[in-house]
């Protein structure tokens, strides 16, 4: 029995030696000291040893096994450490390539332009407020002193969720919500988006803009033309040609447009101002008394003005894009040149 174990660890010796692969080690190792292999079957035949023989040789199977899979635990561990070696070997990186880079984001320039002109209002002491999108009746339209029989209204312009409720037409309800919880003086821009059933190369049903309100004692159409006259200068140049033409809103009297001196065409006259050499940039008025009433402010002792505008109108021109449906198209090509 002796002769035959240690004969048996040469002949493992040697077969793993010939080995070059786990799976075949894996195999080998099977025929050995598997449930069938030949190590299990010399311990099954341990029954025929004598009981005097039988501790002595126990031990000497015992000793064989350990010493057999030792062997296997070896061989596996060289097996794997040149399976890593070769790959480590073949898998060069080439640190000299040049890197793919990442693209960076950027902000929309309908986004730009809003932030630039909230910027301007809040260096001149404007405050920024927000109100629904979603608004009723009376705070769109009833509180602003728009009429019933206003056009509007209509159903064409103005979508209704309920009789009672609409998207708002534009950001003066968040006016009227400050106005109804806070006294003058009131000095607040109020941007954000504004819902009309519209829709060509000038109009979409939704669009963005940013209003003005100032309210305190002796306030006057002066102070409006100064800070609307600022405004428009730090958005389009220090010199720019600036008028006010007399015009109606129901919440503002008196109310006026105001034009700017072509951009495009320096007031020369072209297509974009219709040879005119004017673009109309904003609406603006003193706020009418009505209003006043409406949320419980003395008209005898407050004054003040209002004033709208459209951001992708100011958008277009600022960069002399010529159809506003490019801004919703999320075109990268379009995007990418207001980077
Ligand atoms: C209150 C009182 C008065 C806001 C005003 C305009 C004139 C105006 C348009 C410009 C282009 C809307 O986007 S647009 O189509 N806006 O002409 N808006 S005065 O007046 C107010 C607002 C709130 C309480």
């Amino acid at each position: 029995m002796e002769e035959k174990l240690q004969a048996l660890r040469q002949e493992v010796e040697s077969e793993i030696g010939g080995v070059e692969d786990e799976a075949s080690l894996q195999n080998l190792k099977a025929k050995y000291v598997g449930r069938k292999g030949v190590l299990t079957e010399i311990l099954k035949a341990m029954k025929d040893v004598s009981d005097s023989e039988r501790p002595k040789i126990g031990k000497l199977v015992n000793e064989t096994k350990v010493f057999i899979e030792g062997l296997f635990d070896t061989k596996f561990e060289n097996l794997r450490e040149e399976k890593k070696k070769r790959a480590l070997s073949q898998e060069k990186i080439d640190v000299t390539l040049p890197g793919r880079g990442a693209a960076s984001g950027a902000l929309h320039p309908l986004t730009q332009v809003m932030e630039e002109i909230i910027d301007i209002f809040q260096r001149m002491g404007f405050q920024v407020a927000e109100g629904p999108e979603v608004e009723t009746d009376y705070y769109n339209f009833e509180a602003l002193n728009i009429p019933r029989n206003h056009p509007a209204r209509d159903m064409q312009d103005t979508f209704y969720v309920t009789q009672e409720i609409v998207l708002r037409t534009h950001t003066s309800p968040v006016q009227i919500r400050v106005m109804e919880t806070q006294e003058p003086p009131i000095k607040i821009i109020a941007p954000g988006r504004v819902y009309r059933c519209d829709s060509d190369v000038s109009h979409t049903p939704m669009f963005h803009q940013i209003e003005g309100l100032l309210v305190d004692e002796h306030i006057t159409f002066g102070d409006l033309k100064g800070v609307i006259t600022e405004f428009l200068r730090l958005v389009f140049g220090d010199d720019l040609g600036v008028r006010f033409r007399p015009s109606f809103f129901p919440f503002t009297e008196p109310s006026a447009e105001v034009d700017i001196e072509c951009v495009i065409c320096g007031g020369q006259g072209c297509r974009v101002c219709k040879e005119t050499g004017w673009l109309e940039i904003l609406g603006c008025g003193m706020v009418d008394p009505e209003v006043y009433k409406s949320v419980g402010y003395d008209p005898d002792k407050y004054s003040g003005f209002a004033f709208g505008m459209g951001i992708e109108r100011i958008t277009m021109l600022k960069f002399g894009i010529n159809d506003i449906r490019l801004f919703f198209e999320n075109d990268i090509r379009f995007l990418m040149q207001f980077m």
